[in-house]
């Protein structure tokens, strides 16, 4: 058995995609799982596909007020990035979008590639499972450089699309679901060199910070404070990549923000959770009372959206007062009465309850959007305009949030029946941009219409 710490690099990929933009978007678990490693010594490395402010790059990179901002971008051609990865004789349907790398150059990535000491062991992560050609592109470029350094692949896409990534992406091999438990079994397995990780999995607060300080720049942070979502609707993924779950206590969530905040200069933060007001009173509740009374100066953003019967006055006081600034509700439909409600089924006098407290707090229009469901299998596009208009009668701003096929997930199948071409030839094919389960063009073009009306 080897004794001396070993060499890791981490690796965030190159996005693919038809359209992508820096929503606070950071690959916090490989984060996450660098940050354990460096905590039991080993010599951690970080190239991020998606570095917005790398040094090499020649253009001065844009950020807004809340830290998002654009990626790099190169022109990709759609059919010869996806043909080598579909299954023998299959062929792409006609897309006629334009197809993007987003991120680095190439050029810069092997570049950086060349400049590191040779890793002993290299973590690829992924996220969208859409973003499948970009991981390959990513493991490949790698390869050229590195041929013999085992390329070990986890990640959402590596979960949810096992198969295709143990079939496609190049890796040595893809580990699915979260990798903090299994992570020193995979150095020792590789590197031969047997970490001593202390992780208890059932308690967060015994895991370091998420290495963030990696990056080249941090504009914003990313903020988790739980593992995993109590619910289960239809459409999402969230409880078969994390079952259960798990908390931070509100202390140590408290510690982190105030440590990027004084150690980085951090004032944006976004809350990556699925469940963060879900038993406030254990939980955001104090740790919004901390940051309120904490005289730090923060911003906060919740992208991903609150659960709507949470919002009560006590909820939306405390976000008020401790900085949020963009607030997104999970609405889905205002279709209350609906047969299709694919939530923990929101009420309308719940909706009516969260609106007014957040607004009596003093939020406004433009900083609370809700979230509406488009393009859903056998949608009714109507359904989805009457509840733009609902939504901007109660006072607040609709945001359309594009339907997006997923494997494991109750309504995969539907999907797969119902969409206009086979999406299970790949991924790629399940980018919300080609509304995959709206059926027919003339009804992408209602949609596009309906975009006009935000
Ligand atoms: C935060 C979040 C976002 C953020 C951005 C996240 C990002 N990094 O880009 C925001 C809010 C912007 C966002 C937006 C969207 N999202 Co989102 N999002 C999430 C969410 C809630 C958490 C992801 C996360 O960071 N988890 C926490 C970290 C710690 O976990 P992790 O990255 O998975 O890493 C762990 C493991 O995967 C593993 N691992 C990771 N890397 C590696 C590497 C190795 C080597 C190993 C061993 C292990 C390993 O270990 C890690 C630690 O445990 C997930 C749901 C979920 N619960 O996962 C949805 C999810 C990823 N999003 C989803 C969707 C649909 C979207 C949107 C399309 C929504 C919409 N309709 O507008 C947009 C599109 C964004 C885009 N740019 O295209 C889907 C996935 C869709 C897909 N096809 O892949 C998910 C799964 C939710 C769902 N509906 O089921 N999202």
């Amino acid at each position: 058995m080897k004794t001396d710490p070993p060499h890791i690099l981490c690796v965030n990929p190159w996005i693919h995609d038809f359209a992508a933009f820096d929503f606070w978007a950071k690959p916090l678990g490989l984060l996450s799982i660098a940050a354990m490693l460096r905590q039991a010594g080993s010599r951690v490395s970080y190239l991020d596909c998606l570095d917005r402010f790398h040094p090499g790059e020649d253009r001065p990179a844009k950020i807004l007020w809340d830290g998002r901002g654009p990626y790099g971008k190169s022109p990709l051609d759609f059919k010869t990035t996806i043909s080598p990865y579909l299954p023998h004789g299959s062929v792409l349907p006609e897309i006629g979008q334009t197809f993007s790398r987003y991120g680095i150059s190439p050029e810069r990535f092997i570049r950086d590639l060349k400049e590191l000491d040779r890793p002993d062991l290299i973590l690829v992560t992924s996220v969208m499972t859409y973003w499948a050609s970009g991981v390959a592109e990513t493991i490949s470029c790698i390869k050229t450089q590195f041929p013999d350094v085992p390329v070990v692949l986890g990640g959402i896409y590596a979960t949810l699309c096992r198969d295709h990534a143990l079939a496609l992406s190049g890796a040595d091999r893809v580990i699915s679901g979260p990798g903090e438990p299994v992570i020193a079994d995979i150095v020792r397995e590789f590197t031969g060199v047997n970490m001593d990780i202390p992780m208890d999995p059932d308690d967060l607060d015994s895991w370091p910070f998420p290495a963030l300080d990696l990056q080249n720049h941090m504009a914003y942070a990313p903020i988790l404070t739980s593992r995993g979502c109590p619910f289960s609707c239809d459409y999402c993924a969230s409880s078969f990549l994390e079952p259960g779950l798990r908390r931070r206590s509100p202390d140590h969530v408290f510690h982190e923000i105030q440590h990027w905040h004084e150690s980085r200069g951090i004032q944006n933060f976004a809350f990556y959770d699925d469940a963060l007001l879900v038993n406030g009173e254990r939980y955001a509740f104090p740790l919004l009372e901390k940051i309120g009374s904490s005289g730090m100066d923060l911003m906060f953003h919740t992208p991903n959206a609150l659960h709507i019967r949470e919002i009560d006055e006590t909820a939306a006081r405390l976000m008020f007062r401790a900085g949020f600034k963009t607030i997104r509700l999970g609405l889905e439909t205002t279709d209350f009465a609906g047969t299709r409600n694919h939530d923990a089924k929101v009420k309308k006098d719940e909706f009516s309850r969260a609106v007014r407290a957040l607004k009596t707090a003093g939020f406004n229009r433009d900083q609370i959007g809700a979230y509406l469901l488009c393009g859903l299998p056998g949608q009714d596009l109507g359904d989805v305009k009457s509840s733009m208009e609902l939504v901007r009668e109660a006072g607040i701003t609709p945001v359309l949030a594009y339907y997006t096929p997923i494997p494991h997930t109750p309504m995969w199948d539907q999907a797969v029946k119902e969409a206009r071409f086979d999406i299970r030839l790949h991924p790629v094919l399940t980018n919300n941009t080609l509304f995959p389960c709206v059926e027919s063009e003339e009804e992408v073009g209602r949609i596009h219409q309906l975009k006009t009306l935000l």
